[in-house]
């Protein structure tokens, strides 16, 4: 088990004492014991079904007290739950789940009540009379990851399928929650120690260095072992992309077309659209599944000279929006020659690095060459297809590709600086700079690796994962 967080005793722990109406406080038998935490793990309102959750040491005490006796492990009991005085608040089903075989590796008790939330609370508040503390966001995963019921990785991959945004990103979610992703980093890992045995030995060896190091092939195997870092970075990017989202911005000058082409994307008339130019004055977002890939749209006040503060206002925000997007679609009027005319100069102007599409709409007003642009028209649906296909280009989101994992960046920065330190592995073995400096580097991408199932992460670095989390999970 790793060193768990600082855990305070709770400062009163109540048993069921058989009378009804009286509960008996005991002293808490093990102070260094960790507490044991409730939650609501549903959302907030109303439903068919709510449940409690509840992990640590005395959740089996606070069972025998809510339910009367525990119900056979792993085995839904159906049981009226009472409250700390004995008064029933509801009956529903109880899952009673004693360690190390539950989703913390701690005794864990599921409550599957009616879903109010004034039951819901009065079996909470019933808990902490009984001795529990309310849980922090992502504690139970904390937990799970503390005990080793799975590695970092896998707990975050748990987060990611409930914020998931599309069906596609839900499956890389699963694939990597079920350790997928982990194996793929470990596999590495065991490669690299392998390579850090034989480079170790080679220093204890001194004389024989060079030829044991060429015996036991290392310079053939680091060339394996950055192959495997090139393949699981292309899909940890994917990943990444996946389980984040992008987010495109549409602007353009007034009338373009805009608003229209967010309502045909969208699949919904989201946007007003109406022929007098400067329509939209706020920014307006939709989110569209773009063959799996969850992106926002945004649709933005027309850019031109205007001394209306309104419209001012709507061109500064579209300004904010365009310096921060993933990807621009410049929308031009390709009826309007001026436009077309300005559009070069237009562009020149944006942000630094700012990634943008032109995208020439109206064209069944007005057929035109599109090189290098885009010709579409929101009225009739033309080119559409393409410019889905464009934008996904744009963002690097390759679909069709079988087994992508869900991925955060910081299991891309991992990964990334673990791969230098191999590539100057590389690079001072190929200069022969010394085996201790090629050992070193080796270390290097060793424990950068591990940061990413947890096996080398500081506390504080859990503490922001974990905190991210909601409540009950
Ligand atoms: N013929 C034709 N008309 C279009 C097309 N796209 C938009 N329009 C028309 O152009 C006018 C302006 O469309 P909007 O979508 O409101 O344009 P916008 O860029 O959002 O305009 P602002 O919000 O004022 O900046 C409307 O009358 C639309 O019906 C198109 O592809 N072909
Ligand atoms: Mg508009």
């Amino acid at each position: 088990m790793r060193a768990s967080s600082a855990h305070r005793p709770s400062l009163a722990v109540y048993r069921w004492s058989g009378s009804r109406h009286e509960p008996r406080p005991v002293p808490m038998p093990d102070l260094s014991a960790p507490e044991t935490i409730v939650a609501i793990a549903t959302p907030p309102g109303r439903g068919g079904i709510g449940v409690i959750r509840l992990s640590g040491p005395v959740a089996a005490s606070i069972g025998q007290a809510l339910l009367g006796s525990l119900p056979a492990p792993r085995r839904a009991a159906l049981r009226p739950f009472l409250d700390a005085t004995g008064e029933q608040l509801d009956t529903g089903l109880a899952i009673w789940s004693p360690s190390p075989h539950s989703f913390t590796g701690e005794d864990v008790l599921e409550l599957h009540a009616h879903g109010s939330p004034v039951v819901l609370d009065l079996l909470v508040e019933a808990c902490l009379a009984l001795g529990a503390r309310v849980a922090r966001p992502g504690e139970f995963s904390e937990r799970a990851f503390l005990n080793d019921r799975m590695d970092l990785a896998q707990a975050e991959a748990i987060a990611d399928l409930i914020d998931a945004g599309t069906a596609t990103a839900a499956r890389a979610a699963l694939r990597s929650m079920e350790g997928e992703f982990s194996s793929r980093v470990r596999s590495l890992e065991a490669a690299l120690v392998d390579l850090r045995i034989h480079v170790e030995a080679a220093i204890d060896f001194a004389e024989e260095e060079i030829e044991l190091l060429s015996d036991a092939g290392v310079s053939g195997r680091l060339a394996i072992l950055r192959d495997g870092f090139v393949a699981l970075l292309a899909s940890a990017e994917q990943g990444r992309l996946l389980q984040e989202g992008a987010t495109v911005v549409i602007a353009g000058r007034p009338n373009a077309g805009k608003s229209s082409l967010l309502n045909v994307l969208a699949g919904r008339d989201a946007a007003i659209v109406t022929p007098t130019p400067g329509t939209t004055r706020d920014v307006l977002r939709e989110r569209i599944d773009l063959d799996g890939l969850a992106v926002w749209l945004l649709d933005t006040a027309g850019l031109r000279d205007s001394v209306d503060p309104i419209e001012a206002e709507g061109m500064r925000r579209t300004r904010h929006e365009i310096s921060r997007a993933d990807h621009v679609l410049y929308i031009v009027d390709a009826s309007d020659a001026n436009a077309r005319a300005a559009l070069v100069d237009e562009v020149a102007a944006f942000p630094d690095g700012a990634a943008v599409t032109i995208v020439l709409n109206k064209v069944d007003l007005a057929p035109v060459d599109p090189s290098p642009a885009i010709a579409v028209s929101a009225l009739s649906g033309h080119g559409l297809a393409e410019l889905r296909c464009v934008i996904k280009d744009a963002l690097g989101y390759r679909t069709g590709e079988e087994g992508i994992l869900s991925a955060r960046r910081r299991h891309l920065d991992a990964l990334h600086r673990s791969n230098a330190h191999v590539a100057q592995a590389v690079a001072r073995l190929s200069t022969h700079d010394g085996t201790e400096l090629v050992a070193e580097e080796l270390r290097l991408a060793h424990e950068a690796l591990g940061e990413i199932t947890g096996r080398t992460s500081s506390d504080d670095l859990l503490g922001e994962i974990f905190s991210r989390f909601c409540i009950g999970k």
